[in-house]
């Protein structure tokens, strides 16, 4: 059986007793803007040099921008897991970094926040990113018919999504459950286990990688003159190009805001930007200064401005509750020489943090997070409470008027929505996050704690990161307003190494721990 939530007493109200009549009346829309492997920094707004991106600072100017607000883990699949589902990743197996032939990792019978909304009477919608899995069993999807379960399984009207990655096969776009533009002539076949007869690879052809060729990894089929992770043949014409893939899910994206202006509606916007391979479209060339990575941050600004005009346009702006933020730290290479590491010059994708994409250090999952909805929410807001993603369903469940969880509990907390739209300054008492290799770290008011379980000093595959894994508990404490993760200073406080050790272990094993105890 499904979850669902109880409707709270005034279902067709939104759920804040301040609010005018008018703003009753009328539920917002709401639009989550999701970007990939975006880092702290990489926002005008959060000092980025070298690229502007003149959209999301309009957003944090029209609103409220968090200086400390985290991804659940520092990798993509479980990060989208738990955003959508509000349950931590390590609680479930089979949601590290997905295959593009993964099945999905959401099971239909899981409440996630699309059905949500669609309880809420919204118009649902999932653009981009997928990296959930599709279909029923790994590996044995038949990319030719439609594929079950899909997103219309988990609460999606409407979707228009990537499988898995842009360097995952198979490289087409998949609307509601079948391959879009599908090409008849050129049926599609998908294995991450072995090549298909005849089928040129990136590491037997290394010239007909004429659009990017691959640092490590990346070295299997060959679409669209880039080498990608598994093999795919067939695709036809509806192969993608990578060069097109913000512009074809914005425009999908803006169809939606416009069919659906008369109705309320819930859009999830995952861009391939900023992820590998970045290979964005011409017009935004030369843009930055940092080459292919900072170009594609110039183009995921784009679409964020697109996104706007389009609301604007219908004047759907005022009342769209927009949130902004990314699903994981940055990475200069992540496996293609796209000059992202010789052009990045003063740029700190990091924003200064330690650490990055994979890492249980700061950056890994310290964010850009940005709340904007001008009938609600104050202009140019700056809060430095402790938000977490792993309360977005929790908190868009409240917003829409659906209260407590009938089935079901959560790991998120409803009562954050009011930090996220700046009516409480408090923030979350802790927040868990995960690395890419499971190790969980702990923030708890002014110390981050990482807990003890080994593994290398830096990432060994070919990004040049940090990882934060130790064997030996690692603690860390705030000076200045900034965790200071390069001075370990366990040994020196070791009661509240224990305390944040027992804490950890309390939230391991209880996910209502949230609501028994009193931080
Ligand atoms: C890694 C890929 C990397 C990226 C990552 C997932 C290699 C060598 N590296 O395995 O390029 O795809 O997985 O990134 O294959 S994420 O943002 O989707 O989690
Ligand atoms: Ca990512």
């Amino acid at each position: 059986m499904k979850g669902s939530f109880k409707w709270g007493l005034l279902p067709l109200f939104c759920a804040f007793p301040a609010f005018s009549v008018a703003q009753e009346c009328e539920r917002p829309n709401v639009v989550l803007i999701y970007a990939d492997d975006l880092g702290y920094g990489d926002l005008g707004c959060y000092g980025a040099k070298g690229v502007a991106t003149p959209n999301a600072d309009s957003l944090a100017k029209g609103g409220l921008r968090f200086t400390n607000a985290h991804s659940v883990a520092s990798t993509s699949t479980p990060s989208r897991y738990a955003l959508l589902t509000g349950e931590y990743p390590w609680r479930k197996s089979g949601t590290d970094v997905a295959a593009g032939d993964a099945a999905m990792i959401i099971s239909p019978s899981q409440y996630t926040v699309a059905d949500a909304f669609k309880d809420a009477g919204y118009a649902t919608a999932a653009f981009g990113k997928w990296h959930l899995g599709l279909g029923a069993e790994s590996g044995r999807q038949n990319w030719n018919k439609p594929l079950t379960p899909a997103l219309a399984d988990i609460g999606f009207d409407y979707s228009y999504i990537m499988a898995a990655t842009a360097d995952r096969v198979p490289c087409v776009f998949i609307e509601n459950g079948q391959v879009a533009n599908y090409d008849a002539s050129a049926p599609i076949y998908v294995s991450y286990e072995r090549n298909f007869d005849g089928e040129p690879t990136g590491r037997d052809n290394p010239r007909l990688l004429y659009n990017q060729r691959h640092s490590h990894g990346h070295d299997m089929s060959i679409v669209n003159g880039i080498g990608r992770i598994g093999y795919m043949k067939g695709g036809g014409n509806a192969l993608w190009k990578d060069e097109n893939i913000a512009d074809s899910i914005t425009l999908k994206a803006v169809d939606f805001i416009e069919k659906n202006a008369d109705v309320p509606f819930f859009m999830y916007f995952a861009t391939n930007d900023v992820h590998v391979p970045r290979f964005p479209h011409e017009r935004f060339r030369g843009l930055s200064s940092m080459g292919m990575r900072g170009d594609a941050i110039a183009q995921f600004d784009w679409c964020v401005g697109e996104i706007v005009r389009a609301l604007r346009q219908q004047g759907l702006l005022d009342n769209t509750l927009i949130v902004l933020t990314s699903d994981n730290g940055p990475v200069l290479d992540d496996g293609y020489d796209d000059g992202a590491e010789q052009l990045v010059g003063e740029h700190s994708p990091m924003g200064g943090l330690c650490g990055g994409k994979y890492s249980a250090f700061e950056a890994g999952t310290r964010v850009p997070f940005i709340v904007h909805w001008p009938a609600k929410v104050k202009p140019s807001g700056i809060s430095g409470a402790l938000v977490s993603q792993i309360d977005f369903l929790e908190a868009m469940a409240k917003l829409i008027g659906l209260n407590g969880c009938d089935s079901l509990s959560s790991d998120g907390n409803a009562d954050e929505l009011a930090v996220w739209l700046g009516d409480s300054c408090g923030g979350r008492p802790f927040a868990v996050e995960m690395a890419s290799n499971h190790t969980l770290s702990l923030i708890y008011g002014d110390w981050k704690y990482i807990e003890p379980k080994g593994g290398p000093a830096m990432v060994p595959w070919g990004p040049k990161i940090a990882t934060g894994y130790s064997t030996e508990p690692q603690l860390f404490k705030k000076i200045d307003g900034e965790f200071d993760e390069t001075r370990n200073v366990a040994a020196e406080n070791m009661d509240m190494v224990e305390v944040a050790a027992k804490l950890l272990d309390a939230i391991k094993s209880e996910k209502s721990l949230w609501f028994k105890t009193d931080f």
